[in-house]
């Protein structure tokens, strides 16, 4: 942990550049908030450590990386030319195409000139007497600016469990959250990967297609459903985008900020069982993460989720040939949807290939990483390539990488040992002056990115026009505003079956890592009218001073 202590070296004025506002990250957040201040008149700076923009697509470049949520509702609403003279090619966009999304929408809005690539921030320091942000960056530059916004990204600092023998490893060892940006060929290698969340989901039926033989090393079996992934119909299209807005506007009043997630009134255990097989038989062959809320208490009610959790079980055992892989591919030891849900194209199918395997290191784990593979308690394997599908150290591991410190003698990480603590997910108390997009205590991950990421930076572009026309040099969350939605936070979580599953959301991928519920999960449109109804009452539990 940063000693808090160690004063930071007071660089040369003549070094240090000033700015009206800093931005942390060039993907999604960062961009659109550096589109919005410039359009205050902002001198705006944007640090980013990749190469180009896109954020989490920029790293994500894995075989079979894909979006989640529908193209056309995972994009940005905020410019009716910008979505109605985009074309989205498929459904479910692949990285590529989001990719070039991200770069379309920088060319358009010209943002690339106030944007640093290849520049990661290291430190940011707040400066108390000038009430200003002095951040560092790893090339050495020194920006100063009364407000920072951290665009870092949930799930943007890629997590490898440290296997002994990691390094001795001759072959080739890749993490699916930093891919080789010319891509990776697998033809006649023998691949390992690691991992069965998302990411190792959507790659695994790829590498199978390319290698001599893929083992998979699975530690826990997850939930997915296909994807049902297909080419947009050009009609369909223009009938979306004659009613775009329209769209906009339902997504905006959703929980996750999604219009094509139906809002359910019934409960599982209403319907007979014939009807409601028929329900998720619907729901399967749409292909949508939208499936556990098909009735209203599948994410509340153990029994009711068990309905949806064996109709998906039941699947798997209908898809995979073996009946012994078929049970270590079927999930048991968690409610469905209370890890992410998955969508995949033929994932449980790769199971029926003669060139894949599929080792449990549940019961035999992974004791170390050899020169020539993998070996578990079991066996060694041996491998030309090994793939860590491990995830990432979410919503808290890219905002603490950085060494943020409140000039009173705090850091971030300090204030945040016990888990992240914010209010609304925007600020939190004792760090002026500095926003979050997407920050723990936000709907954020439970939501479509995009939607929130758009409701978070249209409130802090109005928050920070007003501070600049009212004078006031600092804002601040109050603690007690900041406990009690810490409180408010945990008790709708509470409400749920989610905190009980090992997840990411829980930060339980993460040894170590203190067990809280993150996200915030009453919903995007709840949230929205919450953010606005603080903003309308002069900013209630946020200090302001001039
Ligand atoms: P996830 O969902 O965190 O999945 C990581 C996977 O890696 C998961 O199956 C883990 O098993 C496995 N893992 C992690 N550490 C180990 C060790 N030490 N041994 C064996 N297996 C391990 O990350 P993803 O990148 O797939 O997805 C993250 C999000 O990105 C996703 O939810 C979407 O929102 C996009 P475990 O379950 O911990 O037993």
């Amino acid at each position: 942990m940063p000693d808090a202590t160690q004063t930071t070296p007071e660089p040369t004025s003549a070094a240090v550049q000033p700015y009206d506002a800093i931005i942390v990250g060039a993907g999604f957040g960062g961009l659109y908030m550096l589109h919005r201040l410039r359009a205050l008149g902002l001198r705006v700076r944007v640090f980013e450590a990749g190469s180009g923009v896109g954020g989490t697509w920029y790293w994500n470049r894995y075989p079979g990386a894909r979006c989640d949520v529908e193209s056309l509702e995972y994009s940005y609403s905020f410019s009716e030319d910008l979505q109605q003279q985009w074309d989205w090619k498929e459904r479910y966009a692949s990285q590529p195409e989001i990719l070039s999304y991200a770069n379309h929408v920088a060319d358009r809005f010209e943002l690339r000139r106030d944007i640093a690539f290849d520049t990661r921030v290291l430190g940011a320091d707040f400066d108390p007497l000038r009430n200003e942000w002095v951040l560092r960056t790893d090339r050495g530059d020194v920006a100063r600016a009364p407000h920072c916004i951290m665009a870092v990204g949930c799930l943007s600092l890629p997590r490898m469990p440290e296997f002994p023998g990691r390094d001795s490893f001759k072959g080739k060892l890749y993490h699916t959250g930093l891919w080789p940006q010319e891509g990776v060929d697998f033809s006649g290698l023998r691949v390992g990967v690691i991992g069965t969340g998302s990411s190792g989901i959507q790659a695994i039926p790829q590498i199978a297609r390319q290698a001599a033989h893929l083992h998979v090393f699975q530690r826990t079996p997850n939930y997915s459903l296909p994807a049902v992934n297909h080419p947009l119909d050009r009609q369909a299209v223009a009938r979306v985008k004659a009613e775009y807005a329209a769209l906009r506007e339902r997504a905006r009043k959703a929980p996750a900020g999604v219009a094509g997630f139906a809002i359910l009134t019934r409960s599982a255990l209403e319907d007979p069982p014939a009807v409601r097989q028929q329900v998720y038989q619907d729901g399967w062959v749409r292909g949508t993460t939208g499936f556990t809320r098909l009735y209203k208490d599948l994410l509340t009610d153990p029994a009711a989720n068990d309905t949806a959790a064996e109709f998906v079980r039941g699947k798997i055992r209908s898809i995979v040939k073996d009946p012994a892989v078929a049970a270590r591919l079927t999930p048991t030891d968690h409610f469905i949807g209370t890890k992410r849900i998955c969508l995949d194209t033929d994932y449980f199918e790769t199971y029926n290939r003669a060139n894949v395997t599929l080792v449990d290191v549940r019961s035999a784990p992974i004791e170390a990483i050899t020169a020539s593979g993998i070996r578990t308690a079991e066996r060694e394997f041996e491998l030309d390539a090994i793939v860590m599908a491990t995830g990432f150290d979410a919503m808290t591991g890219a905002l603490l990488a950085i060494d943020i410190r409140n000039g009173a003698g705090a850091t971030l990480a300090q204030k945040w040992a016990g888990g992240p603590r914010t209010y609304l997910g925007l600020m939190t108390a004792g760090f002026p002056n500095l926003f979050v997009i997407a920050g723990p205590g936000s709907p954020s991950v439970l939501t479509n990115m995009i939607s929130s990421i758009e409701q978070h930076v249209d409130w802090i572009t109005r928050c920070i026009e007003q501070l600049r026309a009212r004078g006031i040099a600092r804002m601040e969350a109050e603690q007690t505003a900041e406990d009690q939605w810490v409180e408010h936070v945990n008790e709708v979580a509470d409400l749920t079956l989610l905190p009980r599953a090992n997840s990411w959301y829980v930060g339980a991928n993460v040894p170590g890592k203190p067990r809280v519920f993150m996200p915030y999960l009453g919903g995007l449109h709840v949230y929205r009218a919450r953010c606005e109804e603080v903003a309308a009452r002069d900013y209630e539990g946020f200090a302001l001073s001039s």
